[in-house]
Parts: C-alpha cells; sequence; structure tokens
C-alpha cells in the first residue's frame, strides 16, 4: 500500500517540488491550501490537473483545520513546508509570523500527539535564518542568534521539533536549509528579484533595478536538491536535525553583476540603491557546513551556483518574452 504524505505550503516553491518528488516515489500525496482571493495554486495546478495530488483547504493558523485534516487523511509523514517565509516582511508582522511561522509547527505536533499518532513521521523546514550574527560556516552545533521575527518564530518551531521528539518519542526532525532557489521562487526574494529585472532590462520593459543591502552574503542552491535532502531526513532510520547547504556563498553584489554578465549588461548602468529594501537587522554572512547530511544521509547538491542563475534567466526570459509577444 502507499504511504500517505501531508504537505503544508504544498502551494509554495519547496511544497511544489517535494509534491513532484513523492509523488515519482509512488506516494499518496495530499496538500494543504490556504484560502486566497487570487488563484494561489499555479506551482502545482499540472499535478492537481492531472489528479496526481488531493489538495484540501486549511490554514496553519486554525488548529480546527489542522486536527480535521490530520483526522481525514491519516497521513504516515507530515512536511511542515508552510510559513510566512519573507525575513523583511516579518518586520513589518511579526505577530502573524509568529502565528504562522512559529506556532503552527508545535500545532501540528500537539494534534498528532492528541491524536495518538505514534507511528507518523514529522519534519519541520526550519532555516538558517535561526544562526542570525553566528561567524560562518555554521552547522547543527553553531549557537542560534536570530536577528529577525521571521528567524525568532523558526527557532521556536525547531525548539519544539527538537522537544517533542526527545520528550515523547516521536519521529520529528528538523531540515536546516540554507538559501535555496528556482525558477518558482517568489517574486520578491532577491535572486528572482534581480533575475526577472534584469530580463526585462534586456528586452526594453524595465528601466532600473532597486536594492537594499548588496553586501550580504547567503549560501544559495537549488531547491530540487534541497527537497531531495528533506525526504532523507524523513526516510532516515531515526529522527534527527540537517543543515542542507552548498558549502559556497556570494554577495547580492556578485550575485547581481553574474545575472547582468550572463545577459551582456553592466550591473552598476541599471542599479539603484533603496534603504526601503534593508532590514532592521541584517544576517551579514552565511555559510553552511553539511558534512553531517553528506556524510550520515549521502545528500549531496547536484546544481551548482552559475547553473542556477542560468536556469532561472532561461525559465524568466520564456516567461517575460512570451509576455511581450
Ligand atoms: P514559499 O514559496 O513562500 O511557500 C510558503 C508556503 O506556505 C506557501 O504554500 C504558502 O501559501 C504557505 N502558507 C503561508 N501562510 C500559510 C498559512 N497561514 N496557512 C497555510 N499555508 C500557508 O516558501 P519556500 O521557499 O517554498 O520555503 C518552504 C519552507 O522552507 C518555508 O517554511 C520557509 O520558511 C522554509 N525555508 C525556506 C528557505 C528558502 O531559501 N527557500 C530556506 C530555509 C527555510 P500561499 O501559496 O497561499 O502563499
Ligand atoms: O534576501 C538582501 C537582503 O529576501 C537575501 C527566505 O527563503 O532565505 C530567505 O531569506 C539577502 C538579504 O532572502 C534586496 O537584505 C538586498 O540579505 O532573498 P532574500 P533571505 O532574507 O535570506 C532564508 C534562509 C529563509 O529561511 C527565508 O524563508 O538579499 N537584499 N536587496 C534584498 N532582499 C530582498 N528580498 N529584496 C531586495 O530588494
Amino acid at each position: 500500500m502507499a504511504k500517505i504524505s501531508l504537505l503544508s505550503g504544498i502551494t509554495g516553491q519547496d511544497g511544489s517540488y517535494l509534491a513532484e518528488l513523492l509523488v515519482e516515489k509512488g506516494y499518496e500525496v495530499y496538500g494543504i491550501v490556504r484560502r486566497s482571493s487570487s488563484i494561489n495554486t499555479s506551482r502545482i495546478v499540472h499535478l492537481e490537473n492531472g489528479g496526481k495530488i488531493t489538495t484540501y483547504f486549511g490554514d496553519l493558523a486554525d488548529t480546527n483545520s489542522i486536527v480535521r485534516l490530520l483526522c481525514k487523511v491519516k497521513p504516515n509523514e507530515i512536511y511542515n513546508i508552510g510559513s510566512m517565509s519573507h525575513v523583511r516582511v516579518s518586520f513589518d508582522i511579526p505577530e502573524y509570523t509568529a502565528q504562522v511561522t512559529g506556532l503552527a509547527p508545535l500545532r501540528i505536533l500537539e494534534a498528532m500527539r492528541s491524536l495518538g499518532m505514534n507511528n507518523t513521521r514529522f519534519l519541520q523546514t526550519s532555516s538558517s535564518e535561526m544562526f542570525g550574527i553566528s561567524p560562518p560556516p555554521q552547522n547543527e552545533n553553531t549557537p542560534m542568534l536570530p536577528q529577525s521575527p521571521y528567524g525568532v518564530s523558526k527557532l521556536f518551531g525547531y525548539h519544539f521539533t527538537k522537544m517533542y521528539r526527545t520528550g515523547y518519542k516521536m519521529f520529528a526532525a528538523n531540515s536546516i536549509c540554507f538559501n535555496h532557489e528556482s525558477e518558482r521562487r517568489g517574486m520578491t526574494f532577491v535572486t528572482q528579484k534581480i533575475v526577472h529585472a534584469a530580463v526585462r532590462i534586456k528586452l526594453g520593459k524595465q528601466k532600473n533595478v532597486k536594492l537594499g543591502n548588496l553586501e550580504a552574503k547567503r549560501d544559495w542552491g537549488c531547491a530540487s536538491d534541497y527537497v531531495y535532502g528533506m525526504y532523507l531526513i524523513m526516510n532516515h532510520l531515526i529522527p534527527d536535525d540537517f543543515v542542507i547547504a552548498t558549502g559556497e556563498h556570494y554577495s547580492v553584489r556578485e550575485f547581481g553583476e553574474r545575472v547582468f554578465n550572463q545577459l551582456g549588461l553592466n550591473f552598476y548602468d541599471y542599479l539603484i540603491q533603496d534603504d526601503i529594501y534593508c532590514r532592521p537587522n541584517e544576517v551579514p554572512e552565511l555559510l553552511g557546513d553539511s558534512t553531517k547530511i553528506r556524510t550520515i544521509l549521502g545528500w549531496q547538491p547536484k546544481i551548482k551556483f552559475d547553473e542556477l542563475i542560468g536556469m532561472m534567466i532561461k525559465s524568466a526570459w520564456d516567461e517575460e518574452y512570451g509576455d511581450s509577444n
């Protein structure tokens, strides 16, 4: 009999890639979709239309909807991928961020415990933002000093996941993901913002790109590699916490230069620095040490930095050029 997976955040970047991976591996896949006034299922419409996944309305801020879906779906495993995932926006809506990004993992874990789902596995998508200002490289033993409402909320979920594992002997694990991108990345994250701006400038549809802090360094990987890491963590013999990262990092400035170069443009001819995109607290330098997942689970990233940029540019080009014709 096929194993049953339940995913929160299935409409997002990672949720859509993980759903594809699990379908391919023969899982019965269910997803929680929050109600929105405009269509928010564009990343999974191909799976829904093909009857490959089943989705239900629910919300991570609503305990009853979570309990109802656990009872209905009876999953063997739950990936908590949903979250208010934008770090800068978390400064504008800290309480909501704590509700959805922080409290939701606790809601799910406590629902699992109350319902006696002792054999159901749980994976929390934790974040490198939890390391905050801890100097690089960061690994599972690095002190966590978060600098944003998002980072603080993720740290709350991370500790609850560990606590339910040790206290109640549940299979509850954390993937501690560094930044990962793709052509499905949300438009307001810096990589996708730069890629689409550069393509639009090349096509004569946009004049410049406004950015905040150019000196921050990030360890950018590819989303499809990272959801495979989550899958490996979920299927490990024992529940544990693993950093997923490439081990290379670049500044926002270097990312911009490379994207514009690949399109034959000079980044600095179009760049406008705008403090509106800066944060009250910045995380200056993230660089992951993923030795643990590489050694124990055999994970390694397949897509290199320049290949990732190339893939994102190609997809943005197809989209933006298509729109202009
Ligand atoms: P994303 O594209 O922003 O997707 C977030 C998902 O959460 C979307 O499906 C979104 O639904 C859903 N969601 C938001 N609020 C919700 C609510 N109240 N109830 C139910 N669902 C809700 O994020 P991602 O990049 O795929 O990241 C996946 C997870 O990994 C997130 O938890 C993120 O915080 C974490 N993470 C991401 C990275 C990264 O670099 N991508 C790194 C570390 C950790 P809508 O589609 O309706 O908005
Ligand atoms: O910013 C700087 C910004 O918003 C990256 C999320 O997936 O990864 C992501 O969070 C850097 C920061 O990602 C702009 O100040 C400059 O230093 O793309 P970002 P993030 O904040 O690192 C972590 C691991 C997660 O867990 C999160 O869910 O770029 N930056 N100018 C800018 N950032 C944005 N968004 N927009 C700018 O104009």
